[in-house]
């Protein structure tokens, strides 16, 4: 047993308007109602929970956009926040976790860490578990809903710079970047994807390989450069049978206990320092059954065991002190 646990650093954002449909608003409330705060408590974390964040009331002036992008004004305010939140707390040696909100709230905690991680030398990598590939740019978006380009503004695609303007934030090598569990990729954005070379895990090779094999290499290439994971849970990538709770659902997903399985792995590998819980839907949930299953995920991947055994995250190794 360890008596050393990391702190987290707790942070709702209730943020719906980067998604196509009302209702990731009622994310955060649904994660506490689930009883993910009291879960960690009692696995024995120190939660520090900075509760909600609010939208300011005056927004960011964002310049005007070549192409598609819904509320930017809003999401560049939530953005500019969430950098902040984020960056702080690694600087504190806590472990963000930020509670969605729709997934385009990335851009802004995935920045932040990519901040701490340039200012103190560290190569930030993002496992990014989804349906989609989130690789969009206002210029190449059919929806012009801003989740839909989270991870190409973290690769600086162009056509997003107003986002941050010129605010402090770190971003990501494409080549640090996994999407894991993908089954939708709008049409240039397969394009993109491919000019850029980015790492995507789809459902197909998750089917013929198996998550253990295709999760080992990616934990093995972040253990080899002593570097920090950032992990992006979109609910979404799990299969909508489990997992209702979601305004863009689609099947074919990970079953119960791949899911498990990725967070299971990702705990016992030590190097993973933030996360963020993303797309929950509580409007479209069944029961609270999506938001009580991310509970338990959450659970698994800050430590729980069906059979206790040590791991490497139990030798008092974190990713921040490795
Ligand atoms: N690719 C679509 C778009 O850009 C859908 C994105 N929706 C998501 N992403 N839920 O995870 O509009
Ligand atoms: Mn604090
Ligand atoms: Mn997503
Ligand atoms: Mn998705």
């Amino acid at each position: 047993e360890n008596d050393q646990k990391q702190k987290l650093m707790i942070v709702g954002a209730p943020i719906e308007e980067g998604a196509g449909r009302l209702g990731a608003l009622m994310g955060p409330a649904a994660l506490r109602t689930a009883g993910l705060i009291r879960t960690l408590e009692e696995m024995g974390h120190p939660v520090d929970d900075h509760g909600d964040l609010r939208l300011p009331q005056t927004l960011p002036v964002v310049p005007p956009v070549a192409g598609l992008a819904h509320h930017i004004e809003k999401i560049a305010a939530w953005s500019r926040m969430l950098c902040t939140e984020t960056y702080e707390a690694m600087k504190d040696g806590s472990f963000p976790v930020i509670l969605g909100g729709d997934h385009s709230l990335s851009m802004g905690s995935v920045a932040g860490v990519a901040r701490y991680c340039q200012e103190n030398n560290r190569e930030l990598f993002v496992l990014w578990l989804d349906a989609h590939s989130d690789f969009n740019t206002p210029a190449t978006s059919p929806s012009g809903n801003m989740h839909g380009m989270s991870a190409a503004l973290l690769c600086n695609e162009p056509g997003l710079e107003g986002v941050f303007g010129d605010e402090a934030h770190g971003l990501i090598k494409p080549e640090n970047l996994h999407l894991f569990g993908i089954r939708s990729i709008d049409t240039v954005e397969r394009k993109l994807l491919r000019e850029r070379g980015i790492d995507v895990i789809d459902m197909r090779l998750i089917d013929e390989f198996g998550v253990a094999k295709l999760m080992r290499r990616i934990i093995e290439r972040v253990q080899k450069a002593n570097g920090i994971l950032h992990v992006s849970f979109d609910v979404d990538f799990i299969d909508p049978s489990l997992a209702p709770g979601v305004g863009t659902t689609v099947p074919g997903g990970a079953t119960y206990r791949e899911a498990h399985l990725v967070m299971e792995m990702l705990h016992d590998s030590g190097v993973v320092g933030s996360l963020d819980i993303v797309e929950l839907n509580p409007f479209l949930d069944d029961r609270g059954k999506s938001a009580m299953l991310l509970v338990d995920l959450v659970a698994s991947l800050f430590g729980r065991q069906i059979y206790e055994r040590p791991t490497l995250s139990d030798q008092s190794t974190t990713a921040q002190n490795a």
